[in-house]
């Protein structure tokens, strides 16, 4: 089954134009999967109640998973958490001085009731997050989890057919 009206089910959150860069990994495995969503840059800091608004018209119009990408003092994921029960997951972008290890801990470190769905940092976490995401999706559009046998089976196929010049 999959979304009859085209609306989106997953919203993906960034702090600022500059982690699209990294952010694009989230965008593109969605479009692989098929997965409608939007795009949105939304701060948790420079624009509270922008993303307030934006994360509860999102959950009112069928959005079912968040992902959010965030550096420095990566509040986002976690301000988007406490505004909905959707799953929410953080992708902590690689920046400043500590390389994303500060937004990784601000992820990770939720306090208990609230939490965040924290990947790895930078661009395996932008792709893994949207992954997680599918495998949410394919609890409910089992279309989802057949898509995602097949990604698995073509990774370990190309995995298996590599050939090193050894
Ligand atoms: C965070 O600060 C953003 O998510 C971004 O990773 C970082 C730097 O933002 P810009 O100065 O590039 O706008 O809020």
């Amino acid at each position: 089954m999959s979304q009859p009206d085209g609306k989106p089910l997953v919203a993906v959150v960034m702090g600022s134009e500059s982690d699209w860069e990294t952010m694009i990994r989230t965008h593109k495995t969605l479009v692989e999967f098929g997965v409608p969503h939007v795009c949105r840059v939304l701060s948790a800091h420079r624009t509270p109640e922008l993303l307030a608004d934006f994360v509860r018209k999102s959950e009112s119009e069928g959005v079912e998973a968040f992902i959010a990408g965030a550096g420095l003092a990566a509040a986002l994921p976690g301000a988007v958490a406490a505004l909905t029960t959707r799953p929410v997951f953080g992708v902590p972008i690689q920046t400043g001085a500590l390389n994303g290890q500060d937004a990784l801990l601000a992820m990770a470190q939720m306090p208990p009731g609230i939490p965040v769905g924290t990947v790895a940092i930078g661009t395996p976490g932008a792709t893994n997050a949207a992954l997680l995401v599918v495998a949410v999706l394919a609890n409910k559009y089992p279309e989802y989890g057949e898509k995602l046998k097949n990604y698995r089976s073509a990774q370990a196929a190309k995995i298996a057919a590599t050939k090193l010049p050894c």
